[in-house]
């Protein structure tokens, strides 16, 4: 796989239309795109997913949060919690050519699935975030920079990270920094993602 680009954009349906959302991040460059609704229907996320692919750039990576179902008839990658189908599950259905992650939560969760047959690994929350409900303990940039010393596979640091904590939490080893909040609360979304890839590069 060519390597993640530094941000992990995410549209999160809780913030507007992912559509919506979407075509502010892809204005702005963000070029790996996660559509996360947690509250819709499958069908109505995957008829999102299906106008986001319509408006995405060439060179754009879909991932759909939770739902492997709706990444097969989308034709996009998955991202996988720790109670959604387990790694393995997802790629007998995807097959090796979409991108599989898998969230994680611990150093414990994180050397497990530096096993699995997952194209990186996310950890976090690193910072508090009221984004995501019921979120694990706060993992911190001490963790988040011993997981990234022990495994193999790209991390993906999440959770509160702001564009101020982003140099800090790029220099632990992450391949790439999740981000819903701090992106999709800006007044102007996309002059936003730009900032981020000023900082990022
Ligand atoms: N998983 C761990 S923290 C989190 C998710 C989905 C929320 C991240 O959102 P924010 O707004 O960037 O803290
Ligand atoms: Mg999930």
């Amino acid at each position: 796989m060519k390597p993640l680009p530094r941000l992990y954009a995410i549209a999160d349906a809780s913030f507007g239309d992912p559509v919506r959302l979407a075509e502010h991040l892809f204005g702005g460059g963000a070029r790996l795109l996660q559509v996360r609704n947690k509250k819709g229907s499958a069908r109505e996320l995957l008829q999102q997913v299906e106008r986001i692919l319509s408006v995405a750039p060439a060179d754009a990576e879909l991932i759909v949060n939770d739902r492997v179902d709706v990444a097969l008839i989308a034709g996009t990658g998955v991202h996988l919690g720790q109670t959604d189908l387990p790694p393995h599950a997802a790629r007998r259905i995807l097959g090796f050519d979409r991108i599989v992650g898998f969230s994680t939560h611990s150093v414990e969760q994180a050397l497990r699935a530096n096993e699995l047959p997952l194209d990186y690994i996310a950890v976090g929350p690193i910072f508090p975030t009221g984004t995501k409900e019921n979120p694990d303990p706060v993992l911190g940039l001490e963790a988040l920079g011993a997981i990234c010393k022990v495994v193999r596979k790209p991390v993906v640091a999440i959770g509160g990270i702001k564009l101020e904590s982003a140099v800090q939490v790029l220099q632990t080893g992450v391949s790439s920094i999740a981000v819903i909040r701090d992106l999709l609360d800006a007044p102007d979304i996309a002059s936003r993602v730009r900032r981020w890839f000023e900082v990022l590069t």
